[in-house]
């Protein structure tokens, strides 16, 4: 009879402390050896893109630090909305505690991050953003007014504030890319631009083959082209080698968000003057340890508060629920060959 007693008190204890950890995990209730992990999922834009590949590896750091962390790092084969609801539907099914992400489409994916979320999952979007009821977080590399505005002084400085521009972004639908063009064009109404012309916008979907042709496109449509600028490091680079192809050098420049190890090449060539980026090792960093904090119901991580990102210190999330980094870093002849081992 007492052993019966027992054995039901125990079960009625595990079901209580099933019931109370339903969404959110305590800390120090299974951390450390033997306990349970804690699965975060990284969903990308899209495999096969080095700067998603650098946010993992800072990713990967991060959960080593915390320890009872495990990294699912995921994402669709060419960058669509589409592919990201199936991965997220999966994860959902796999009952992962957390997913960060960088969104294809600000709004498409609300609904199923909404879902996610109400079976406990802690959403946390980074570097391409997701509108804020899909998610509990936005990281945002840097600010994008700084983003916007040093790309189109970037383009100035290289041809003497004076020619025709285009643009050659990621996809169409990217939040990230839509917002630093937005600032880019704002800017571009400034006096000191006066001389600059946009000519066109155009879209490689974060490929190497769509954004290198779309390059080609530009150059050949545009006699009088003077600068490209490529809001993202798949198109800086396609760009950069559309330049080079074409024998351009000297007559069209290259600029706008680059990784070191991909474009020291085309500064070497003269394609490229300037270019810059923010670390993606400490984005992929920083977001994991968000993701943790909300996982384990840490009292800052809400809109207001702050989340503790390890070596990056305390990131503020302001009333929109948005967080941002360090401002972006600019590259030319000098410091690229030092940062290229790195990223
Ligand atoms: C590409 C992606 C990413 C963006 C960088 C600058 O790798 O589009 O979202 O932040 O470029």
């Amino acid at each position: 009879m007492k052993r019966r007693k027992i054995i039901l008190a125990t079960v009625v204890a595990g079901l209580f402390a099933t019931v109370a950890g339903c969404g959110e995990k305590k800390a120090g209730a299974e951390g450390g050896a033997g306990g349970e992990k804690i699965r975060i999922a990284m969903v990308v834009k899209s495999l096969g893109n080095g700067f998603f590949d650098a946010a993992h590896a800072g990713a990967n750091d991060a959960a080593k630090e915390l320890k009872n962390v495990e990294i699912i790092y995921t994402g669709p084969t060419t960058p669509s909305a589409e592919g990201q609801i199936e991965i997220i539907n999966s994860l959902i099914s796999q009952k992962v505690d957390a997913i960060v992400i960088s969104a294809n489409d600000p709004n498409a994916l609300v609904p199923i991050t909404k879902k996610a979320m109400a079976r406990g999952i802690k959403v946390v979007s980074f570097d391409s953003g997701l509108a804020k009821d899909g998610r509990l977080m936005q990281l945002n590399p840097s600010n994008a007014q700084l983003i916007g505005e040093k790309q189109i002084q970037m383009a100035s400085d290289a041809i003497g504030g004076k020619g025709e521009i285009a643009i050659l972004s990621a996809s169409a639908q990217a939040t990230n890319q839509n917002i630093w063009i937005g600032i880019m064009k704002d800017t571009l109404t400034k006096p000191e631009y006066s001389g600059m012309k946009l000519v066109a916008t155009v879209y490689g979907d974060d490929q190497s083959d769509k954004s290198y042709r779309e390059a080609i496109g530009l150059l050949r449509s545009n006699p009088n082209l003077k600068a490209i600028i490529s809001p993202t490091t798949v198109g800086i680079n396609a760009a950069s080698k559309a330049v080079v192809d074409e024998k351009l050098v000297g007559k069209v420049f290259v600029t706008g968000l680059g990784l070191p190890s991909e474009m020291a090449g085309h500064v070497k060539s003269g394609a490229v003057r300037e270019f810059a980026i923010w670390n993606p090792i400490d984005l992929g960093y920083a977001v994991t340890y968000a993701a943790y904090d909300f996982v384990k119901a840490a009292p800052g991580a809400k809109a207001g508060g702050s989340v503790n990102a390890g070596r990056m210190g305390a990131i503020a999330i302001d009333a929109n629920g948005e967080g941002a980094m360090a401002a972006p870093f600019v590259y030319d002849k000098g410091n690229v060959d030092k940062f290229s081992k790195i990223f």
